[in-house]
């Protein structure tokens, strides 16, 4: 292999990043398959096309850094290292699961792990996630708070205030943007008037950048230079990464407000792990093979992870009133 390394990143952190992205994307297209089989309980999003911005981002926090999700967090959560198996019987509702089985997709959380949960609320992480950081900030070790926030959800009042409250307050938060170009089946453009949401950070006393979110490198400096500010004591930031779904707003979405052709384009041109392989084969930093061996172990995990959730007994009706309040 060259030992000319062309990327912002070690070899070791490149296979890494492209393994994380893999499980993420492994994870959701079996989810995919599973709904549509009737196996899983409740509601999915798929975070499938988007596995470049939270990889890119969470490869510079540690479990003292927390983060605060969205409805779409499953990438989220593998990517700031929640056991993926411990994820799968969360979903499959079962006990064991992070939650126990009692929250399933949209409520997965592991505060071990600084990953304060997948949230059903739109616009809900981001004062959370400033609690957090106020928190980081008394502590005084340099953590910082990353919340992730939809293109759609940035509307919310709750996003806006929470980014003045940042400011004024100076704390070591990162709003991410996830644009992805829809809310539901509202284009980006129906609903938001401004060009690119880095427009709103000048208007909150705060830098922002806009990258393309399937571009793993373009993430990873972007969200690095922040993350560093902050740990710094420079106060707050927003990160915008354009990117695109693969499949519906959620799971069973006929997807009928998408352009003739849409999808394939999306799949053959803008898919931010085949542009990753491309790279890193052609860099001659990362050998084919190496790529598929990390191919292979990740279908093996999400089939051990599949397995044990159905294997896994139900809660039962006593852990009904487990977990509910906290005991001090
Ligand atoms: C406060 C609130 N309003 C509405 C909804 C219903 N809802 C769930 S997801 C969604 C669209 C979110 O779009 P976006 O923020 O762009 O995130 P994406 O689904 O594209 O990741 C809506 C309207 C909700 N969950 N919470
Ligand atoms: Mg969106």
């Amino acid at each position: 292999m060259a030992d000319n390394n062309p990327f912002p990143m070690s070899r070791e952190e490149l296979l890494a990043a492209y393994r994380k992205m893999r499980t993420i994307r492994e994870f959701e297209e079996r989810l995919h398959i599973d709904f549509g089989r009737g196996d899983i309980p409740g509601f999915v999003h798929l975070y499938a096309g988007e596995e470049a911005t939270a990889t890119g981002i969470m490869f510079h926090l540690g479990d003292g850094d927390r983060i605060a999700s969205t409805h779409r967090g499953h990438g989220h959560c593998i990517a700031k290292g929640v056991d993926v198996i411990g994820m799968m019987k969360e979903i499959y509702g079962k006990k064991g699961g992070s939650c126990n089985g009692k929250g399933g997709s949209m409520h997965i959380a592991d505060l071990s792990k600084g990953m304060m949960g997948a949230n059903g609320i739109l616009g809900a992480g981001a004062p959370l996630i400033c609690g957090a950081a106020l928190a980081a900030k008394f502590r005084g070790k340099g953590e910082v708070g990353v919340t992730f926030t939809g293109d759609g959800a940035c509307n919310q009042g709750t996003f806006l205030e929470s980014m003045n409250l940042a400011a004024v307050w100076n704390l070591p938060v990162i709003f991410v943007v996830e644009n992805n170009g829809y809310a539901e089946s509202t284009s980006r453009d129906y609903g938001t008037a401004v060009e690119s949401f880095v427009d709103r950070a000048a208007g909150f006393g705060m830098p922002g950048v806009s990258v393309d979110g399937t571009d793993l490198f373009a993430v990873y400096e972007a969200a690095g230079e922040m993350i560093k500010r902050a740990r710094q004591g420079g106060g707050p930031a927003l990160l915008e990464c354009k990117m695109v779904r693969f499949y519906g707003h959620f799971e069973g979405d006929a997807q009928t407000y998408r352009a003739p052709g849409e999808l394939d384009d999306i799949r053959e041109n803008h898919d931010c792990i085949k542009i990753l392989a491309t790279q890193l084969k052609s860099s001659g930093v990362v050998s084919a093979d190496e790529l598929l061996a990390i191919d292979q172990q990740v279908i093996e995990l999400i089939e051990t992870a599949v397995k044990e959730a159905k294997a896994a007994p139900m809660p039962t009706l006593a852990d009904l009133t487990s977990d509910v309040y906290i005991n001090y």
